[in-house]
């Protein structure tokens, strides 16, 4: 009997913010990987989620949403992050929302049509439709655009036809080798998901204006008696996030590290203790040093 040849390959996710594509990838690789939230722009960074089945291992890349603003040096780096993927990758999901097609998506058609990669279009949060005809007019509109391979309708938070994306970038992806081990799921450390995982809870927890202002850095990482010592500084941008960010009586800042402690104790399997503080870097996210020593370092 001849032995199944192994496949290989690079899906990116691609799209306007605020799509799905982090809770799609986290959907697929089935492990929460990369932060979601409700506000757009939640990603900044490109991550690897690494999937291996049987025969097959799908190296799934993250990409921050891309948007039109190139004037901030913190969006130029989430832009060029994003485009970058677009280059280096067997397939590319363009992923949108089944709700209604933006100027923002247009931005992404452009940003995709020269590529060489294949690509499948997944129109997601079909959960919100009530009736399935709703997307006829979407689905009219996307069968005009050129060079797609397959548009496939599904839910990431449902994981309604997931198993058909799966199925469809299966059978897109080259015949190669295993790129990674089998039991590796990213290519990011575990310091790197602890800081991203303490960047979401304050996301999720702060008024819209704030999150682009702040970031996360870790400064201890250490297992002390068997318990995982984290350590981590928010940097913002003005003392007035500074006491937003700390709350009335440091109760803000407490929230978030007991909800950071939870995520991570259920993602490690091991005692966590979490510590804060909260620092001023004036300008920090349009000064591209400040950036750099920040960890927004990718090679591009
Ligand atoms: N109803 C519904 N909501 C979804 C679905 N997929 C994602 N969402 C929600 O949409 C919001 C954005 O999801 P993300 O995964 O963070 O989106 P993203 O495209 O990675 O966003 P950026 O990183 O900002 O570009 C979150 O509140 C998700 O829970 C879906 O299938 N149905
Ligand atoms: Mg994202």
């Amino acid at each position: 009997m001849s032995k199944t040849k192994q496949r290989c390959g690079y899906v990116a996710f691609i799209g306007r913010p605020n799509v799905g594509k982090s809770t799609l990838l986290n959907r697929l690789v089935g492990q929460k990987l990369c932060i979601t939230s409700r506000k757009p722009q939640t990603t900044r960074h490109r991550v690897l989620g690494i999937k291996t089945t049987k025969d097959t291992q799908f190296i799934f890349v993250d990409t921050p949403g891309m948007h039109i603003d190139n004037k901030h040096a913190m969006n130029r780096y989430m832009n060029q992050a994003a485009k970058t993927a677009v280059h280096d990758v067997d397939v590319i999901v363009f992923v949108i929302d089944g709700t209604g097609w933006t100027e923002g998506d247009d931005l992404v058609v452009e940003r995709i049509s020269h590529t060489e990669a294949k690509i499948v279009i997944a129109v997601n949060k079909i959960d919100k439709l009530d009736k399935k005809e709703a997307l006829l007019p979407l689905l009219q509109k996307l069968s005009e655009l050129k060079n797609i391979s397959e548009i496939i309708p599904l839910s990431a938070t449902k994981g309604h036809h997931v198993d058909t994306l799966e199925k469809t970038l299966e059978s897109m992806l080259p015949e190669a080798e295993f790129f990674y081990d089998e039991e590796q799921v990213t290519d990011r450390s575990m310091r790197f998901i602890a800081a991203e995982l303490i960047r979401e809870k304050l996301i999720r927890r702060l008024g819209k204006e704030l999150p682009y202002a702040l970031t996360v850095e870790i400064e201890e990482y250490s297992v002390e008696k068997g318990m995982l010592q984290v350590g981590a500084v928010i940097w913002v941008e003005r003392d007035g996030q500074k006491s937003i960010v700390i709350g009335k009586n440091g109760s803000m800042l407490k929230e978030i590290g007991r909800q950071s402690r939870l995520d991570l104790e259920k993602m490690l399997g091991q005692k966590v203790f979490v510590r804060l503080w909260v620092k001023v870097k004036e300008g920090w996210s349009d000064d591209a040093r400040a950036l750099r020593s920040l960890g927004y370092t990718d090679d591009f």
